[in-house]
C-alpha cells in the first residue's frame, strides 16, 4: 500500500486544528489502496494547537507532531518534508492548511491525479470550479487574482491557473530533488519555487478546481507586502521568459551599437557593417540565451553547440523575414507614415511569441 503524508504547518490554529485531524482521517476510507498519515508541524504556536494534537495523537495512530522554531512556511515545510522522509518513507506528499481553507474531502481527487501519473497536482481556485471566498472585499480579491496572474505571464506558462495555493499533492521524488532549490525560499514565496522546479524538471503536472474558503478562526498569518515583493522578486530572477526579453533588448544594442561602429567610425561598407552587427547580435544572443535565459535546458560539447546555434540562425533569419514581409505589409494598406508603429507591433505580437515558441520547441528543447 502506498503511503501518502499529508503536511499541514500551524502557527496558533487552535481553533481549526481538531477539524482538520477529523476530516483528513475520515477521507481515508474513501481511499482503501493508500495508507494516510498526517503530519502536522507546529512552529511554536502560542496559543496550545499543539496540547490539541497531543491529545488527538491518542486516537490516531497515524497522527504525527512535528514542532519547529517560527521560521516561516516554506521551512515548516521543508522541515515536514525531510521528517516524512525519515519516519514514514511516503510516495506522496500534500500540503494543505490548517484554518479550514483547503477542504479536506478534496483529497481523493488529488491522489487519483497521481494514480493518473501526475508528479505534481495542484489545487486551484481560478479554473472552472474552484473559487475563493465571495465575501472577500475587493482589494484581496485584486491581490490574490493579480498575484497569480503576474506568476502566469511572467513565465508565461499560461496552462497553470493557479501559482499560489499551498493545496497539493507531490510525489516524493519530486521532493527530494527539489530540496537544495526550495531551501532558499523560507516564506510563503516558497509555493512559486516550487512549481517553478517542477516545471524546469519536466515534472507531469496536474490542476483540480477546489473552494477557498472563509477562514474559520482567527486570521491570515500572511505579510501581503513581504510576500508580493518576494515573488515579484522570485519571477523576474527566474522566469526564462523575461530573461529571454532582457536578452533580445540587448541584442538590438549590440547590433545597432556595432553596426554604427562600422558604418560610422571605420566607414566600412554598409551591408558589410550590417553582416558583421546582425551575426555578432546572433551570436551573444545564442549565448547570452544558453547559460542565462534557458540554463535549466543549456546546451553543451561543441557538436551539439554547433548544431543549435545554426538552429538558432535559422529561427533569427525567419524574424528577420516576418519583420521585412509584414513591415513591407503594413506600409501598403496604411503607407509609410507610422512604421516606427508597425514595427513595435510586429515585435510584440508576432516576433517575441514566434521567437520564443521556436526557441522552446526547437533550439532548446526539453531535455
Ligand atoms: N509551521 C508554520 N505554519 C505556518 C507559518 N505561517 C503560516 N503557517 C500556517 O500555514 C497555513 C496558511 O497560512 P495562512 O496565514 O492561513 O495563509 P493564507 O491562507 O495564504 O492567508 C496555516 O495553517 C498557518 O497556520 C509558519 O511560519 N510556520
Ligand atoms: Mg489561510
Amino acid at each position: 500500500m502506498k503511503k501518502v503524508v499529508v503536511v499541514a504547518p500551524t502557527y496558533n490554529e487552535i481553533g481549526n486544528i481538531d477539524n482538520l485531524v477529523k476530516q483528513v482521517f475520515d477521507q481515508q476510507k474513501k481511499v482503501p489502496n493508500w495508507e494516510i498519515h498526517l503530519l502536522v508541524v507546529d512552529s511554536n504556536s502560542k496559543d496550545g494547537t499543539i496540547e490539541i494534537v497531543r491529545k488527538l495523537k491518542k486516537n490516531y495512530s497515524r497522527l504525527h507532531i512535528l514542532e519547529t522554531p517560527k521560521e516561516g512556511l516554506g521551512r515548516a515545510y521543508i522541515k515536514g518534508f525531510k521528517y516524512s522522509e525519515d519516519k514514514i518513507n511516503p510516495y506522496v506528499v500534500m500540503e494543505i492548511d490548517a484554518d479550514g481553507q483547503h477542504e479536506p474531502n478534496k483529497i481523493p481527487e488529488f491522489l487519483k491525479e497521481i494514480e493518473k501519473g501526475a508528479d505534481f497536482v495542484i489545487g486551484t481556485r481560478y479554473s472552472k470550479g474552484g473559487s475563493i471566498p465571495s465575501n472577500w472585499g475587493l482589494h484581496r480579491k485584486i491581490l490574490s487574482v493579480g498575484a497569480n496572474l503576474f506568476v502566469r505571464l511572467g513565465f508565461m506558462k499560461l496552462r497553470l491557473t493557479e501559482w499560489t495555493n499551498g493545496y497539493r499533492a507531490i510525489k516524493f521524488w519530486l521532493v527530494k530533488k527539489a530540496y537544495s532549490h526550495l531551501e532558499s525560499y523560507s516564506g510563503y514565496v516558497f509555493q512559486v519555487a516550487f512549481i517553478d522546479f517542477a516545471l524546469k524538471n519536466n515534472a507531469v503536472m496536474a490542476e483540480i478546481p477546489v473552494h477557498f474558503k472563509e477562514r474559520k478562526f482567527d486570521k491570515s498569518k500572511i505579510n501581503a507586502v513581504q510576500y508580493t515583493l518576494q515573488v515579484f522578486l522570485y519571477v523576474l530572477t527566474h522566469s526564462s521568459f523575461i530573461k529571454f526579453v532582457v536578452v533580445g533588448f540587448l541584442g538590438f544594442f549590440v547590433d545597432f551599437g556595432i553596426s554604427w561602429l562600422m558604418i560610422e567610425q571605420l566607414h566600412k561598407a554598409v551591408w558589410v557593417g550590417t553582416l558583421v552587427s546582425t551575426e555578432t547580435a546572433i551570436l551573444s544572443n545564442f549565448i547570452l540565451n544558453n547559460y542565462w535565459s534557458f540554463a535549466h535546458k543549456k546546451i553543451e560539447g561543441s557538436g551539439s553547440f554547433v548544431k543549435s546555434f545554426l538552429k538558432f540562425n535559422l529561427v533569427s533569419s525567419g524574424s528577420i523575414a516576418i519583420q521585412t514581409g509584414g513591415m513591407q505589409l503594413l506600409t501598403i494598406i496604411f503607407g509609410r507614415k507610422f512604421w516606427y508603429l508597425y514595427k513595435v507591433l510586429i515585435i510584440f505580437f508576432v516576433i517575441i511569441p514566434y521567437s520564443y515558441i521556436l526557441y522552446n520547441k526547437v533550439v532548446w528543447k526539453n531535455k
